[in-house]
């Protein structure tokens, strides 16, 4: 039997090369802990086949002499085979979810010469699980059957001419396990099959640190869809929140932070832990002759903490790789034995019990030279002048700090100038200005009508100030535009360019921001309406909704600072990522803006211009609430449009009362929440696609709503629903949605029964479906509907031309033409079934 199975690895080594190169190739195997690869093993395996003269293994060593444990048995012309290849125990480390992974290589029986009736393309898997290594050999009967593994690609004698490879990869998955370890089995009824390698692992979510707490290794939970949740614990000087908890998915991915913890007073965050002294900012030369030179330091801004000591590491300029380190408990040292005329490198910092902070910036001095030093008291004059005209400044400086505070509190005067001559460093010095920190305590000095209750927050329009400037100093920080660096412009804004750059605050590290600056020549109602967003923003706290670094309106332009969100606005990101999100994901997303909603509910704004385009996504795919402006008649979207009242209002996002008698409440932003619902789950598609506004209107009057976009869960689109109730009062709070939202993630398996095909169809909008909008006159229209474009030359490529032809794809065409990417493959495959589900129904024609 043997001619007809000429496996690649036997006896061509060249062949068997290639192979191995091929499944040699880092894949993606970080999250997953190997607990038997067959490759790595240097001696002997264990295994046992039977019968004796079933499964062999091929002693072969690959280039390094290392074995090659490969089995293979290929009685493709004998009846009635049963051969059985028995691993040894494999330990499962405490995992209930295994997986196992095999690389084999599979005879194509049709390329055998005529007559097999015998021959086979499968071979079965099996397992048995035990505590220790007692029982491999109970009966076959006992064994689990895992699954009937068949070849992706089998080869041919034709293969095998043009030395074309073709590796199977198989991975199933085994769970949940309840004893210590298990044996694997693999059954071959009749086939040609080499088994190149069987690697078994299991996953986990490794430890990591998050919002401040730490969170540890955790394997995955024995249920593929199992979401587990863990408990961080906060780290060093740090303290609950709100107890932070994540979940660990069954793919050894963190789903869903949850709750966090912050540095205890006293000390600040920085790479994840609050742990240390903030760098020594300022550091001063004091005498210095030929072999010496004296410094003196201040205190870190922030010392955070009581300073234990200092350590100052100093080298000859370019010389770094040797230095000198003096540790002192003063903040003045000298450092001597140094060479004449040559200059040094000095870097400072400090030690708390929390450790080291951060060194200083480089300072460079330079020794005197031997000629200044030798000679005459002359000589020294010069340096006697500038050492009385630094003594005036400093005085000067110090009266001035006196007198008016820091250069960064107040805007830069006479005694800030002087600084900047006596310290160039200290111009570059920011910080905020003097400007209420809290305005929770300032709002007892505000009246306004307001009234603020103990523990609950309530939202002050700045309307109800008389000075709309005052608004903006009340909640928002003044900062110094040279803190500012600006990097590119990232988008357009209704009141001037929207850029990306840097912000430096005095003690802090640098960090991304978002700028929005208002452009030239505004009116002072352009400029109050600007502003007016800041004052809202300065408002809220919740890491939920895009938090406000401060404002520019001390020098022009007048600029507003937020946080950077990296992923941009949600709906373009979706667009961009289409398919690409597990469903956990999307709620994780879904989760977080209903959050920050019930935040601003809860202190009693109601946004009206809800919707993905105003939602940021940073990296970590937390999204937040943005956009609030002042005008809240919606000036700058350009999805608003004029209702017949006159105000300008999104229509597709707004709930009807708010459209028709501009009833706007918490309610009704949570229609439009609903309406987020649905972008976020189709990924950025435009609600209602291209219907006109009216049309809009008159259908949602008439009752009807969105369907569920594609695979969407019921458990979500019912949710939808509820938020698109008529009476507003019928609509599930934020509270409840959110509570709802946890309960779908803890238990992730509610989330598997999606809307079925049939009852999606019944509830279309149907002549305004792309998908339920009936006969596609083309392949490619069909595929651009479904946002599948992309895949049109390749269908027509091969053959499937008109949508007669489309109709029969299955999902292993779909592989084959190289739809690998899972979410893609739903799609089209849903859609194709859809339509099926149509055409029985009568509905429409194919
Ligand atoms: O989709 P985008 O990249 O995200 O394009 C728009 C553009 O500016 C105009 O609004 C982006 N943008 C607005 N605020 C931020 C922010 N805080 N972080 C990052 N991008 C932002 C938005």
């Amino acid at each position: 039997t043997k001619s007809y199975c000429n496996f690649p690895h036997h006896p061509n080594h060249e062949i068997f090369t290639e192979i191995y190169k091929t499944y040699t190739l880092p894949v993606f195997f970080f999250l997953s802990v190997n607990l038997l690869d067959s490759r790595t093993v240097m001696g002997d395996l264990g295994w046992i086949a039977y019968p004796k003269n079933g499964w062999e293994e091929i002693g072969e060593v690959d280039e390094n002499y290392a074995p090659i444990h490969t089995y293979q048995v290929c009685k493709v012309m004998e009846q009635n085979q049963n051969n059985w290849l028995l691993t040894s125990w494999i330990s499962n480390e405490g995992a209930s979810r295994i997986f196992i992974e095999l690389k084999f290589t599979l005879r194509d029986c049709n390329s055998l010469p005529g007559g097999l009736g015998t021959c086979k393309e499968t071979f079965n898997m099996y397992y048995f699980e035990s505590d220790d290594e007692d029982g491999r050999n109970i009966r076959e009967n006992q064994y689990i059957k895992i699954d009937t593994i068949a070849a992706d690609e089998s080869f041919t004698e034709l293969d095998l001419g043009d030395r074309v490879m073709k590796l199977n990869t198989e991975v199933r998955d085994v769970g949940p396990l309840t004893k210590k370890g298990f044996y694997l089995a693999f059954q071959d009824v009749g086939a040609c099959i080499a088994l190149v390698s069987v690697r078994v692992y299991y996953k986990k979510c490794p430890s990591v640190i998050r919002n401040l707490a730490r969170f540890p290794d955790t394997i995955t939970g024995a249920d593929s869809s199992q979401l587990l949740e863990v408990s961080g614990v906060c780290v060093n000087h740090s303290v609950t929140d709100e107890a932070p908890k994540m979940h660990c998915s069954a793919e050894g991915e963190w789903l869903v932070p949850i709750g966090k913890c912050l540095c205890k007073a006293g000390y600040e965050e920085k790479n994840n832990t609050c742990q240390a002294p903030s760098p020594v900012s300022s550091v001063k030369k004091g005498k210095i002759t030929k072999n010496s030179i004296s410094l003196s330091w201040q205190e870190p801004d922030r010392p955070n903490g009581i300073i234990l000591e200092y350590e100052i590491k100093y080298f000859e300029k370019d010389q770094e790789t040797s230095y000198t380190i003096i540790k002192s408990k003063e903040t003045t040292i000298t450092a001597d034995g140094l060479k004449p005329g040559s200059a040094y490198v000095f870097q400072i910092r400090a030690r708390t019990a929390a450790g080291y902070g951060g060194f200083s910036r480089r300072f460079e001095f330079e020794t005197s030279p031997v000629s200044v030093a030798a000679s005459s008291d002359q000589s020294q004059i010069p340096i006697i002048v500038v050492s009385v005209t630094v003594g005036v400044i400093l005085l000067a400086v110090v009266i001035g700090f006196l007198l008016s505070g820091s250069c960064c509190d107040h805007g830069c005067g006479w005694a800030s100038s002087l600084r900047a001559v006596a310290y160039p460093s200290l111009i570059w010095r920011c910080g905020y200005s003097k400007a209420k920190q809290d305005p929770e305590e300032e709002k007892m000095h505000f009246h306004n009508g307001h009234i603020k209750l103990p523990g609950v927050r309530t939202y002050i329009d700045p309307h109800t100030y008389e000075d709309p400037n005052q608004a903006v100093h009340e909640f928002a920080k003044e900062i110094e535009a040279s803190c500012i660096t600006i990097e590119r412009v990232i988008g357009a804004g209704e009141f001037g360019e929207v850029c990306s750059g840097r912000l430096k605050l005095q003690g802090k590290r640098e960090f991304p921001v978002a700028i929005k600056t208002l452009k030239v020549g505004y009116t002072e109602k352009q400029r109050r309406d600007f502003l007016g967003e800041a004052s809202i923003m300065g408002q809220f706290d919740h890491p939920n909704i895009i938090h406000l670094e401060g404002v520019v309106t001390k020098s022009k332009p007048v600029m507003i600072v937020t946080e950077y969100m990296e992923n941009g606005s949600l709906d373009t990101f979706l667009k961009k990522n289409d398919g690409q999100f597990t469903v956990i994901q999307l709620v994780g997303m879904l989760r977080g803006i209903a959050s920050g909603m019930k935040y601003l509910s809860d202190m009693g704004y109601v946004h009206r211009d809800l919707a993905a385009r105003n939602i940021l996504i940073n990296s970590n795919l937390v999204c937040k609430v943005s956009d609030f402006g002042l005008s809240r008649v919606l000036e700058d979207d350009p999805e608003a449009a004029y209702t017949t009242r006159g105000g300008k209002i999104p229509i597709r996002w707004t709930a009807p009362e708010a459209i028709a008698f501009r009833k706007f409440t918490s309610a009704s932003d949570v229609w439009s929440y609903g309406i987020v619902m649905w972008e976020v789950m189709s990924y950025g598609e435009r609600p209602y696609w291209e219907m006109t506004n009216q049309d809009v209107i008159k259908a949602v009057e008439e009752g009807y709503r969105l369907p569920s976009p594609m695979d969407c869960p019921a458990a979500l689109y019912q949710l939808m629903l509820d938020c698109w109730q008529k009476d507003r009062n019928s609509r599930p709070k934020f509270d409840e949605i959110v509570s709802m939202l946890d309960k779908l993630i803890r238990n992730p398996s509610s989330l598997k029964t999606l809307v079925n095909a049939s009852s999606r169809v019944s509830n279309l909008l149907v002549e305004h479906s792309p998908v339920g909008s009936g006969a596609y006159r083309s392949v490619g229209e069909w595929l651009e509907a479904i946002k599948m474009g992309r895949y049109t030359e390749i269908f027509m490529e091969n053959g499937y031309s008109s949508m007669d032809s489309v109709a029969q794809v299955t999902l292993e065409d779909l592989r084959r033409l190289g739809v690998t990417l899972v979410g893609h493959q739903k799609k089209i495959m849903n859609s194709l079934q859809e339509m099926k589900v149509q055409l029985v129904n009568g509905m429409v024609p194919l």
